[in-house]
């Protein structure tokens, strides 16, 4: 009997791990060219460079939790399809306050859409450039969605979906230069959403300066 117990909660693992298995497909692709080699045109080996007409292009931009640096570019500035000209641009750039740990804000699409890539380019000389994120999503429909989750609050437990953690951390001294992320799906499609929830941190803490340089994120539709 107890060999019979085990054996049935065996397969239940075997499929619970399965399950997540089969939920868990998002892949995330990144590129960094350096200081030498970054340029204003945001041309990446693997990621594609930052698309001026993509669904983000009309999203409503929320602040969900933390502070805006004052010194930089207000939300706006991660889906006006403009791009920094310098690597040290902070007008044309989102950043999350100076000594603070990051914070959360939100992409409202207006509909659901199917998702097929979120794409997300920063540029600084050095740690303010690499991407460190946790990225969210939701088609709205669950009845205990909470569109503004602070800090403290995990978002999984309020009708959001983890689709994939961001880190372009590289070794240490290569921290400067342009980064490009994609976050895609091995069957083509990340799902249909409508939400987009970004849980942005600091990408280091030995000065106030870690919060980086956002200076575009894209939402690409699947055709
Ligand atoms: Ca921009």
């Amino acid at each position: 009997m107890t060999q019979k117990v085990s054996y049935v909660a065996s397969i239940l693992v075997v499929l619970l791990s399965l399950t997540v298995i089969s939920l868990a497909q998002s892949k995330v692709t990144f590129d960094h060219n350096t200081n030498a080699t970054a340029t204003t045109a945001f041309k990446f080996s693997n990621v594609p460079s930052p698309a001026k007409d993509d669904a983000a292009a009309k999203a409503k931009l929320t602040l969900v939790d933390g502070e805006i640096d004052d010194n930089g570019a207000d939300l706006s500035a991660l889906t006006d399809g403009l791009l920094p000209t310098e690597e040290d641009q902070p007008s044309a750039n989102f950043f999350f306050n100076a000594g603070t740990a990051g914070g959360r804000f939100s992409l409202d699409l207006g509909n659901v859409i199917e998702i097929a890539q979120v794409n997300s380019y920063s540029w600084h000389p050095n740690t303010r450039g690499p991407q460190l994120y946790k990225l969210y999503a939701s088609d709205g429909s669950d009845p205990k969605l909470n569109l503004t989750p602070k800090r403290g609050t995990d978002p999984v437990t309020c009708g959001w979906k983890l689709i994939g953690v961001v880190n372009t951390l590289g070794k240490e001294g290569e921290d400067g230069g342009q980064y490009g992320v994609s976050i895609t799906d091995s069957r083509g499609s990340l799902g249909k959403f409508r939400y987009l929830l970004f849980d942005c941190y600091a990408t280091e803490a030995a000065d106030d300066f870690g919060n980086t340089f956002y200076s575009e994120i894209d939402v690409i539709a699947r055709k």
